[in-house]
């Protein structure tokens, strides 16, 4: 077949023919084309025998092309021109959700290649839910990540996401008796049409081995890194498409591999094992990903990764920069690099490594390149969850990069001697190792000397990082210090997921509010309009139709669209208190018991999330809702007025069905513990009402819905300090509030666990010998806030007022905002607008 041939365009006076682009054309006619061509010569089978994975695949295929067409030319232009400088957006994670809808929406075709795909005779609904999502992050992070690419293309900012291409990701979960099971997520099996393999860009990263000083061939003397081993690292390029715009990003995951070369010597030795044996390390460093919450000391192949996709991407931008005629000392002019929390931190040391090693820069100009390269976003306040390496592993993997980091230790803690003098604690707080009994390499530490900027991701947070964990650092950079509150792609999170709102809200004030989000504000007076608000209410009835037969279908749990849906999903953790929320529905269960007839709203409480694998307490925490959700739903004096779901497998593609089905957003972590949170804004932006404490971005969520559009609780973060500080007692509150007192006797009565009393204990006994996140102190303020809801429920109008005002005042926290807030204050950048013919 070839690329240009003559169609039949129904939208043609019958006889006229018009030229068809099967790799460009975005009319349905040639997506009809383009389809049948893929079909045929990738998948090898005529329509009439395709399966719906074919479809899916010759689908994407068909829109991949056209994504490569905007995608080269970008580069292209972009690279050779020395004005330009681009972002490098490193991170360890991208959630990215099903590609398919997503790229249709930005391209705006979504409608034309319904309709091919309907008219070739299959159904467009089951061919993208064929996708099999990749879940190459643990949560919020990962999803940023994803929603920052989203916005770096529709601005039009020149822009490479660099990561790791695990072959498995995050494991899917399954909920067997109670109890999460962890799957292996294996979601490569099918083939994955959007990304192209590049094997010719391949890069070698060195491990293990040692260093030594040598003398070039002008007599300078010089440090190599001689290594035991050598990983090719290949990169796959993914096409980040931009809304409505012409240029096009990309998405560059290394995928690890044994070098050819390697094993030649062990296999001439007859070591024919060892060389398969070097063969599957090499591969397996992007075999998984590892899940968070859990501690990674000593965890050899987390520290691997994090060097492994560092070098390569970096390796992969000095390339390009010198193939383009940059100078080595210039390379922070091209490119600004963004670590996206500690993770690829060991950047700095590589691209000093880099620059005087390879380039044979000298020292200082080394370093002025380094730091005017990068910034550090840092995305938590769990002491905990701050990054070290212990020395010795560091030691034996990268020997060279110690060396580097040893190097940038001494000099830092010159310049830190001489601005503190008096000061000996601040030198062993602000150094780059830690020596307190074994000895650790501290990634914030070297993230924070590298980077010309740092940020927090919520106003709260990075005044609480100023003013604790990051302190010294304060003192020692004032200016280094910025805040970017995060946001969220409303392309994906409204345009793509919610059809019904997107269509009522353009209908009334026109399509350009998902670029320019903050035209929702136009949608208040709508609030107050019965007309507009009767659709509103429609809108939402439906999404929650819709989750309801998911939710039948998938778990067999009926639940009653009109009731209330409190939803709750994130990862399961003790601060973000999935078990505060359970304490509230065993109140309105034991109310029940004691008065039947008590009014209370319909409810239907529905949670979603993974625990770690090796968090013990997340786990009995989802144990406990299923048990307390066993119990309520076939409870015959509940009267199916409350009902609790737990759905299993939290995923973008299935938060893309729960946030537009949402009455109320549970964000109830304990203050000070949330660096900000995204699912908050989803949820908002969509039309439900937050319930929840002033953590993270709650508290800018709140000033912009307004105070009377938000449901408040709880301890501010300096009370909860106060309250820790002055012997707190949860023991004192559970013998003073009766409905508290017989909720957690009720837990440990054996009622929920088949009459075993002890299953549940180290809940309780958490809580009540200790409670760390201050649930019971939360606990009476939580639930009468609930009443308050419950209260506001039934005066539905005031209720829809509520829910349109918060749509209308969300546009802050597009990511499209957030993105222009780094371009400006951080990268200093501008966008490139690319002309298509
Ligand atoms: C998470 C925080 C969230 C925040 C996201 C994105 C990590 C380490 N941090 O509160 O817990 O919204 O980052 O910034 O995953």
């Amino acid at each position: 077949m070839s690329e240009n041939f003559l169609i039949n365009n129904q939208g043609l006076e019958s006889g006229k023919m018009k030229m068809c682009n099967i790799r460009t054309g975005l009319d349905k006619a040639c997506l009809k084309e383009a389809i049948i061509d893929h079909l045929f010569y990738k998948q090898g089978c005529e329509p009439e025998g395709a399966s719906i994975n074919d479809v899916y695949l010759a689908v994407s295929y068909a829109l991949r092309d056209r994504l490569l067409h905007h995608g080269l030319k970008t580069f292209d232009a972009v690279l050779e021109d020395e004005d330009i400088r681009l972002v490098s957006y490193l991170s360890a994670e991208f959630l990215m959700g099903p590609q398919l809808g997503a790229n249709l929406i930005d391209l705006n075709i979504f409608d034309e290649m319904r309709q091919a795909v309907t008219e070739l005779g299959f159904d467009f609904k089951l061919v993208l839910e064929q996708e099999e999502e990749p879940g190459l992050g643990n949560g919020g992070l990962g999803r940023l990540a994803s929603c920052y690419m989203d916005s770096l293309a529709s601005l039009e900012i020149p822009a490479i996401g660099y990561g790791i291409r695990y072959e498995f990701g995050i494991f899917d979960q399954e909920i067997k008796d109670g109890w999460q099971v962890e799957i292996t997520d294996k979601w490569l099996r099918y083939g994955n049409p959007w990304e192209i393999a590049r094997p010719e860009s391949s890069v070698n990263v060195y491990f293990g081995g040692y260093t030594e000083q040598y003398s070039n061939e002008i007599g300078k003397v010089l440090r190599r890194w001689v290594p035991s081993y050598v990983v090719k690292g290949i990169p796959y390029d993914t096409s980040e498409m931009g809304y409505k715009v012409a240029s096009c990003n990309f998405l560059r995951l290394w995928k690890s591999e044994a070098i050819e070369s390697f094993d030649f010597s062990s296999f001439n030795h007859g070591d024919y094992y060892k060389a398969v044996m070097d063969k599957i390390e090499s591969e397996n460093i992007s075999k998984i990903l590892y899940p968070n919450d859990e501690l990674y000391v000593g965890k050899q192949l987390r520290l691997k990764q994090q060097y492994f996709f560092s070098s390569c991407s970096l390796q992969d931008m000095m390339r390009m920069h010198l193939e383009n005629q940059g100078k080595p000392q210039d390379f922070h002019k091209k490119w600004a690099i963004q670590l996206n929390d500690t993770h690829p931190a060991i950047s700095v040391a590589e691209l000093m490594r880099i620059l005087l090693d390879e380039c044979k820069l000298d020292w200082k100009t080394a370093w002025e390149t380094t730091q005017q390269t990068f910034s550090y976003t840092n995305h938590t306040l769990l002491p905990e969850a701050l990054e070290k390496w212990p020395l010795d592993l560091f030691k034996a993997l990268l020997p060279r990069l110690l060396e580097i980091i040893y190097e940038i230790n001494y000099r830092f803690l010159e310049e830190v001697k001489r601005r503190f003098p008096e000061d000996n604690n601040i030198l062993s707080r602000l150094s780059l190792i830690e020596e307190t009994g074994s000895s650790y390499v501290r990634m914030a530490n070297l993230a924070c000397v590298g980077s010309y900027a740092i940020n927090g991701v919520a106003s709260l947070h990075t005044e609480l990082l100023k003013k604790n964990i990051l302190n010294d650092w304060v003192s020692m950079y004032p200016d280094k210090f910025y805040n970017i509150t995060n946001g969220i792609t409303p392309r994906r999170f409204v345009v793509l997921s919610n059809p019904g709102l997107s269509k009522l809200i353009t209908k009334n004030i026109g399509d350009t509010w998902p670029q320019y989000l903050n035209e929702l504000k136009k949608l208040e007076p709508f609030a107050y309009d019965a007309n507009f608000k009767e659709q509103f209410r429609q809108v939402k009835i439906e999404n929650k139709r819709i989750l309801s037969s998911v939710i039948k279908d998938r778990i067999g749990i009926v639940v009653n669209p009109s009731s209330m849906f409190d939803v709750q999903v994130k990862r399961i953790h003790e601060y973000k208190r999935q078990h505060l929320n359970v304490l509230h529905i065993l109140t309105l269960y034991l109310r029940i018991k004691s008065n039947p007839d008590i009014e209370i709203q319909p409810r239907t409480f529905i949670f979603w999330g993974k625990a770690a694998p090796g968090y013990f307490m997340a786990k009995l925490l989802i144990k406990l809702i299923n048990s307390v959700g066993n119990l309520v739903n076939n409870d015959f004096d509940v009267r199916d007025r409350i009902k609790v779901v737990f759905f299993p497998d939290f995923n973008v593609k299935n938060a893309q069905l729960i946030y537009p089905a949402a009455d109320l957003s549970e964000q109830i972590s304990t203050s000070g513990k949330e660096a900000s949170g995204t699912g908050n804004m989803k949820f908002a932006l969509n039309g439900a009402l937050t319930i929840g404490t002033l953590d993270g971005a709650n508290i800018e969520i709140r000033e912009e819905v307004g105070y009377e559009n938000f449901f408040l609780f709880g301890l501010t973060a300096s009370q909860v300090i106060e309250v820790k500080q002055n012997n707190y007692d949860p023991r004192f509150i559970y013998e003073n509030n009766m409905e508290l007192n017989a909720v957690i006797k009720f837990i440990n009565s054996g009622i929920l666990s088949n009459g075993d009393r002890n299953l549940f204990k180290p809940i309780t006994d958490n809580l009540l010998y200790g409670d760390p996140y201050l649930l019971l102190a939360d606990y009476p303020l939580y639930i009468s806030c609930q009443d308050i809801v419950a209260e506001t429920w039934k005066d539905k109008d005031k209720w829809n007022t509520m829910a349109v005002l918060n749509v209308a005042r969300m546009g802050k926290f597009s990511s499209d905002r957030s993105i222009n807030d780094y371009c400006e204050n951080i990268w200093k950048v501008k966008p490139f607008k690319l002309k298509i013919e």
